[in-house]
């Protein structure tokens, strides 16, 4: 009898060896970073976050952690190659494992021009529609606008509906990145306007945006965007990514995509316990390289073990809460 356990699971209709890959955002602008992503133990790639033109992104500093991995903040900016090259690299991915692209227009409109050309190209898997980027001055979080929200989605699925392509339909997976929330009320109306639509997946969380690192020896920000203002990653969002996974698996019947705080076998088990069917791994890649991810799963398998659990169904979303 065969007791290793399997990680495999999937996104929509999307089949994935493996239930953890990486965060958009983190090491795969080029495709040389992407291509680096396929040969790891990732269960599929995806992009960094796309827009119709290049972007350089923000002046630097724009990244800095502290030394344990705490916490990480970033003012990106949006650097990427632009949504066309993305289109045509996803052919030099797609022949190790599934590829999916992240979109984050400036523009509503711009995001429609992506999705129309990108639902057509063979080789993508997947499309994550972006709604949090915390760090565009003058483009507030869309995750955080329920009415704009809305109307987005309603424009999206339309576009993202079965594509037909020289005769075969040729439908992609496809989700959304949310900015966390912090209250019940407003999980609720995120829910509500999700479950209207046909949506395959949530990504739970990007960072926390817009909080503040400072070097009290400098009397200093750490990096130079905004003032210093940017968005939070590392163990110290692992709490709050952890309840967004677990109320989104509650509320609606999208695959959920945990993202935050991912540093041990432990944080992926608990966030597939609130319910997530994968979890992407965003600072600790940055802090560790491509190789955090046949670590992550080595103990994964070994705390599954341990457990005598031989799937991920086994105890995904089983988490138990205190009867009276
Ligand atoms: O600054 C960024 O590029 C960035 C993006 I688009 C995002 O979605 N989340 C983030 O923390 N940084």
């Amino acid at each position: 009898m065969n007791n290793i356990p399997s990680l495999s699971t999937s996104i929509g209709h999307i089949n994935l060896d493996t239930c953890t890959y990486n965060a958009s955002g983190v090491n795969c602008i080029t495709e040389e970073n992407l291509r680096e992503l396929a040969l790891a133990s990732t269960g599929l790639v995806i992009s960094k976050s796309c827009t119709l033109e290049y972007r350089d992104g923000n002046p630097l500093p724009r990244y800095y952690e502290d030394k344990d991995g705490m916490y990480t903040i970033n003012s990106s900016g949006l650097p990427n190659l632009n949504y066309l090259e993305y289109g045509k690299i996803s052919s030099k991915i797609s022949c190790y494992k599934p590829f999916f692209v992240s979109v984050a227009g400036l523009k509503p409109d711009n995001n429609m021009i992506m999705l129309r050309y990108l639902s057509d190209v063979g080789n993508i898997s997947g499309i994550e529609l972006n709604l949090s980027c915390p760090n565009i001055v003058g483009k507030p979080q869309i995750g955080y606008d329920f009415e704009s929200m809305e109307e987005i989605l309603r424009r999206a699925t339309e576009i993202m509906g079965p594509h037909q392509r020289e005769g075969i339909v040729n439908r992609k997976a496809f989700g959304l990145k949310l900015p966390p929330y912090f209250d019940i009320s407003h999980f609720n109306n995120a829910a509500e306007v999700i479950n209207e639509f046909k949506i395959d997946f949530l990504t739970c969380i990007n960072s926390i945006g817009n909080g503040l690192i400072i070097d009290p020896v400098e009397e200093r920000v750490v990096i130079k965007p905004k003032n210093g203002f940017g968005g939070i990653g590392g163990k110290v969002i692992k709490a709050t990514a952890l309840a967004n996974v677990n109320q989104f698996y509650r509320l609606t019947n999208c695959d959920i995509i945990g993202c935050g705080g991912v540093q041990t076998g432990i944080d992926v088990f608990e966030h597939i316990l609130c319910g997530a069917k994968a979890v992407q791994v965003g600072s600790q890649l940055k802090m560790e390289g491509v190789l955090c991810f046949s670590r992550l799963n080595q103990e994964l398998k070994q705390i599954m073990e341990s457990k005598g659990y031989t799937k991920l169904e086994d105890f995904r979303g089983k988490l138990k809460v205190i009867e009276d």
